[in-house]
């Protein structure tokens, strides 16, 4: 990466000094400050008015205790979080995750990515993020239940309709997203839709919310290909997961006519040359929350691997739907090595630094997460605004307009790029674009 201006370098060492021991974080503000010098130097007014710092700082950060019982009667204590970053667009928004890798760091360059990320969408919506450390794998139903409704217990006094609306994000479903506004309800009295998006289809929730953000990732790649005059059609293509992001990243790509020969989850990967059969992930991960490693149990023409990347399978383009930094430099060789030429995030923050680089020395068109996986979260925004005005629109309607929006996010990013002398470069033109709009906000609205 190009040394940082110095405007910019003085506020990353702020950032550094008052973080201390949050690498993710860290990592997140430095890519998109990285992008930032062409624009502190035509616009000078932002870091005047100390935007670019007010912008690394939280403006509300939630940390509490959420004790629950277990199964065997045994009081269990997790943390839970919500980061409220950044309200100058909208009521704060962004995803729950429960992992038990969650803690403050990460939990913030989720929330700081979402800032830019609502922004390219063009909605009316700040950027949070939140989640606990709680494990939800090989816990009951009950256990889930419970644990739901103590994590909102608290988080209910933080959130609501104009203040901050939460979703889903690394396991938190359909299936958490039901207790957590079953509680919420029973809390408030009050049927409030538009305090969580993700939700049921029967009470509130907006069809093809839980497609979005897979379709949406690889409805920006179609707009490269198209660029390109090509297209899915006949185009090898490896997803990483096989979670919410993977299964519909994986269904969207079979129906443009590509064929997924592989995808995987921490315990593994499978390649399937035949093409992977949706519905037997789909049986697997989201019915009986089993490892993706069945799928050999039932396919013949498919093997499962441990201990290796799934990176290693070659592809003509790579969408990384599982985590952070799960995309090193020495996959990313592979991916070059096998002939990959697109990789898109449909992940947040899957790729590390050095990952990126590679695939910028090597001309492989890349694509950063707060661009290519925007879908989920601008869908999150259609179905506020079908809670606002109490409507529910069609499958067919809402694909559309999320293809619409993922053409916007793309041509937006592909233009602020050219503007500021980086054509071709989505990493620059996502974090321009998303930042222009959030400075211009702030700067209206005062120093607050
Ligand atoms: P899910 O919980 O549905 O699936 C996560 C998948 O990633 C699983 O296959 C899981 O495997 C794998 N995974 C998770 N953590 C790790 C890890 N530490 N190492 C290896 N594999 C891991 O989550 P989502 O599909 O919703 O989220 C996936 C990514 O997409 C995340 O980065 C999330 O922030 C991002 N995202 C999600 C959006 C959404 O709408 N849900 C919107 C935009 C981005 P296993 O089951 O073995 O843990
Ligand atoms: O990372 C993300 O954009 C999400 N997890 C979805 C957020 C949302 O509010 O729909």
């Amino acid at each position: 990466m190009a040394r940082l201006h110095e405007r910019l370098s003085e506020v990353y060492a702020e950032v550094l000094d008052r973080n201390p021991g949050e690498g993710e974080f860290h990592q997140a503000v430095i890519e998109v400050l990285g992008s930032l010098g062409p624009v502190v130097v035509k616009h000078p007014e932002y870091t005047d008015a100390g935007v670019i710092r007010r912008l690394c700082e939280p403006e509300r950060q939630i940390i509490f205790r959420v004790p629950w019982v277990d199964d065997s009667g045994r009081v269990q204590i997790n943390r839970g979080f919500r980061v409220e970053f950044n309200s100058a667009l909208g009521p704060y928004k962004g995803g729950l995750r429960f992992h038990p890798s969650v803690n403050v760091g990460i939990v913030k360059f989720l929330g700081f990515e979402q800032i830019f990320k609502n922004s390219l969408t063009g909605m009316p919506i700040g950027g949070g993020k939140g989640g606990s450390d709680f494990d939800p794998k090989g816990r009951s139903d009950g256990e889930v239940m419970r644990f739901c409704q103590a994590f909102m217990t608290e988080l209910y006094r933080h959130i609501g309709e104009y203040t901050d609306v939460p979703a889903g994000d690394i396991g938190v479903g359909g299936r958490e997203i039901g207790y957590l506004f079953g509680q919420y309800k029973r809390i408030t009295n009050r049927y409030e839709s538009g305090a969580l998006t993700g939700k049921g289809i029967a009470w509130g929730g907006s069809q093809m919310r839980r497609e979005a953000t897979g379709y949406g990732a690889v409805f920006f790649v179609r707009e490269i290909l198209r660029n390109r005059r090509d297209s899915f059609e006949g185009k090898r293509v490896v997803v990483s997961g096989s979670g919410n992001v993977a299964i519909y990243a994986m269904e969207k790509v079979t129906e443009l006519g590509g064929t997924v020969v592989a995808c995987s989850d921490s315990s593994g990967f499978i390649v399937d040359e035949k093409g992977v059969d949706l519905d037997l992930v789909k049986e697997i991960k989201e019915v009986r929350r089993a490892r993706i490693s069945e799928y050999v149990d039932y396919r013949g023409t498919a093997h499962h691997v441990e201990d290796r990347s799934v990176w290693e399978v070659g592809c003509d383009i790579a969408v990384p739907c599982a985590t952070q930094n799960e995309l090193d430099a020495a996959d990313a060789a592979s991916l070059i090595g096998g002939g990959c030429s697109i990789v898109a995030e449909g992940a947040n923050m899957p790729c590390t630094p050095e990952a990126i680089g590679s695939f910028t020395d090597a001309g492989v068109t890349f694509v950063p997460g707060k661009a290519a996986n925007a879908g989920g979260v601008a869908t999150s925004a259609l179905e506020m605004q079908q809670n606002a005005s109490r409507d529910s629109w069609t499958f067919e309607h809402t694909e559309e307009r999320l293809a619409e929006i993922m053409r916007g996010i793309h041509d937006r990013c592909a233009e602020t790029a050219d503007e500021y002398g980086s054509p071709g470069d989505f990493v620059a033109g996502a974090n321009i674009a998303g930042f222009i709009q959030v400075a211009d906000a702030m700067l209206a609205l005062g120093v607050i």
